[in-house]
């Protein structure tokens, strides 16, 4: 076995690589980018090495410096990961030439397989079925426009170097096929510099189906089963499971034999994966080969018992599969989610930021979660906006689907926007549940996986008010155990000079204000909500959790404050309400001679001042939008602005300096 690997990747891949390593005792090595240097991966690995700035095209996709890394450090051996590197044959070979074993396929496998028709003519040959069309040299129009003939409408036209859905057409019939090449043409040319594409004849409702196969040095090739990726939006994975529900056990077999069959086709060796699409009637079809370890490789795992990264490392020093055929069995099912940083309600654009808050569900031998983000770290826009990987194990389906439903309800992040909720609907959706989904899903079922958004019930309110008065006075039964209940310091029943015997606690939840009037009582409070009367008391715990009687009924909630933002969630909902309290900016930022900084993310939608400008205690200097919510950042003081650090329209982060302020002495 190797004595040291270099991990050419970041993130939760890196992290779930270096795990199998340091078990098998493989000293592993990391790299880095200016943007990961306080990194998980950087961190969980022995030996940490710094490669360039945080772009990937100056760091993790630069072959020279990964492999100067590599003899520099010693290690024998480089795992590529998925994504980056790991499709990349040029730098498969250069590992070779460098004297350092790239863990993956050989290069000449990785370079046929790029290319979906040289792809095609293998798996022919090999007799995996392939759907019916074109894939030659031939790239005249006129040539494919006889070609779309014979294969039929409606058909499909894809870049042979595709992938991803780009250069992609379905064309429904033959006066729209010229047009459609032209697009399809250039969206190649665009995309991957090569603008060849190949005809399918297109296959309605199909499923994504993929076997993981397995081979060594020495001739053996197994398969791992199958997993069903059809959960996808806009051509990118959500949700994998293993087995795939309805697979017949025949199905598997032949599946699994055409998929090794097509490992054999090409001297392949270490872990791929033959993608198929699978039709209505059970009949499978070759879509493509990738020949590296899968982001939803956990899935195999949990069903299987297979680490397959320990395979990969035994398999790339030159030792035989572990097992043979005979010996792979399923047990269970497995589930997984991917939980990203974006917003499904602005077209899943990526959210960035400070991951200020992450709670997540226990692991267990039920629960997986495979990530390489700690509380506190930054999602940046460099990278990938995936978070982690949650993955369930149960003895079947149904009892996955909803253990994955409840482990999403109890992973709780805060400081970018995520798809948990999203993935929530998702799995509690019907015809998930039963599992008769196809690949598309996510587009026909829009309207109910995205529902307009819920007002906080009064529950929420109750919750979200009981958290502020715990947050500004001392619990009521820690003041009563305490040596003097009659110390000012713990009197908490609310009685100040001149003022009144309750608070009004203010909240903008989405486009509407709601006020929650608060009464003390002998024990806890009496809220006047929305709808009624409410008697509620509760404890705050060190970690931000509010243990609430509401009215008799015992409520467990995670509330995190973020400047304005409180966020409240129980398990499976998630509320976002605006405390508007009209003294709490200029008590934050009271000390302000210096900068003012961002109170949530958000972006500039207006700048009032210029630098150099002269304003006086509490004008206005600029408006944020975050949340839809305007928020306007006044002068701490009389003084001067000293410096703008953004214009209208830039995004930033919370804590984030906005602008250098200076006080009048
Ligand atoms: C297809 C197809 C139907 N017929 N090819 C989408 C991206 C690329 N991986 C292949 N894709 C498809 N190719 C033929 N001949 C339907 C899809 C497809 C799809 C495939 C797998 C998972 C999700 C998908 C979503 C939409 C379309």
């Amino acid at each position: 076995m190797f004595e040291k690997i270099l991990i050419a990747n970041r993130g939760e891949i890196a992290c779930r690589i270096i795990r199998t390593a340091k078990r098998l005792g493989i000293g592993t090595v990391a790299v880095y980018s200016d943007a990961d240097a306080s990194s998980m991966h950087a961190e969980l690995a022995d030996e940490a090495c710094h490669i360039g700035p945080s772009p990937a095209r100056e760091s993790y996709l630069r072959a020279d410096l990964l492999i100067e890394a590599a003899l520099k450090s010693g290690a024998e051996a480089v795992h590529p990961g998925y994504g980056f590197m790991s499709e990349n044959a040029d730098f498969a070979e250069a590992c070779k030439k460098a004297g350092l074993i790239f863990i993956g396929p050989p290069a000449q496998a990785i370079r046929a397989m790029g290319s979906k028709s040289a792809a095609k003519k293998i798996m022919e040959k090999a007799g995996v079925p392939l759907i019916p069309g074109y894939h030659g040299e031939n790239q005249e129009p006129e040539l494919l426009r006889k070609e779309a003939e014979k294969t039929g409408y409606p058909l499909m036209i894809k870049a042979v170097m595709g992938g991803g859905g780009k250069g992609m057409r379905i064309v429904m019939k033959e006066n729209d096929f010229s047009s459609a090449l032209t697009a399809a043409r250039r969206e190649a040319m665009a995309s991957f510099g090569d603008e060849s594409v190949l005809l399918e004849k297109y296959i309605s409702g199909p499923r994504h189906v993929e076997i993981q196969v397995f081979a060594d040095n020495h001739g053996n090739a197994v398969y791992l089963f199958e997993r069903d990726c059809s959960i996808q939006r806009r051509h990118q994975k959500i949700i994998e499971e293993a087995p795939a529900p309805g697979m017949t056990q025949k199905l598997r077999e032949k599946m699994g034999a055409a998929a090794v069959d097509a490992a054999k086709a090409r001297a392949y060796t270490g872990a791929g994966t033959v993608e198929f699409l699978l039709d209505e009637s059970g009949n499978f079809y070759f879509m493509e080969m990738n020949t590296r370890l899968q982001v939803e490789h956990p899935v195999t795992e949990m069903i299987t018992s297979v680490d397959l990264v320990e395979w990969q490392l035994r398999v790339a020093c030159g030792e035989k599969l572990p097992c043979g055929q005979e010996d792979l069995h399923i047990s269970g099912h497995a589930v997984e989610a991917r939980i990203y940083a974006e917003d499904p309600s602005n077209s899943f654009l990526p959210s960035t930021g400070k991951l200020f808050y992450l709670s997540t569900p226990k692991e267990s031998g039920n629960v997986r979660i495979d990530t390489g983000i700690r509380e506190g770290d930054e999602v940046s826009m460099e990278y990938d906006p995936m978070i982690a990987k949650l993955i369930v194990w149960d003895v079947d389906r149904s009892s996955a689907v909803r253990r994955l439903h409840r482990a999403l309800g109890e992973y709780h992040a805060a400081g970018v926007t995520t798809n948990v909720e999203f993935l929530r609907r998702v799995t509690e959706h019907p015809l998930f549940s039963s599992g008769g989904y196809d690949t598309g899903f996510i587009e026909q079922h829009e309207s109910e996986l995205f529902p307009a958004r819920q007002k906080a019930p009064d529950r929420i309110l109750a919750l979200a008010a009981l958290y502020i008065m715990l947050s500004i006075a001392p619990n009521r039964e820690d003041s009563d155990n305490s040596g003097d209940p009659y110390s000012p310091w713990n009197m908490t029943h609310g009685w100040r000079l001149n003022c009144r015997s309750f608070h009004e606690i203010s909240f903008i939840d989405g486009d509407s204000d709601v006020t929650v009037k608060v009464h003390y009582r002998e024990k806890g409070y009496q809220l006047e909500l929305p709808s009624g009367e409410m008697a509620v008391w509760g404890r705050l715990d060190g970690e931000g959790i509010v243990n609430a009687d509401l009215g008799g009924a015992l409520t467990k909630a995670s509330v995190i404050r973020n400047g304005a933002e409180i966020i409240l969630m129980t398990l499976g909902a998630r509320y976002r309400l605006i405390h508007t309290d009209p003294f709490a900016q200029f008590e934050e930022q009271d000390d302000t001679g210096g900068s003012l900084t961002a109170p949530m993310p958000g972006r500039i939608i207006e700048v009032m001042v210029k630098e150099g400008d002269a304003v006086k205690r509490g004008d206005s200097l600029l408006t944020m939008e975050a949340m839809k919510m305007e928020h306007t950042i006044k002068a701490p003081g009389d003084g001067k602005v000293v410096e703008l650090k953004y214009a209208v329209g830039d995004q930033v982060n919370e804590g984030e300096k906005l602008l250098i302020f200076e006080v009048n002495e």
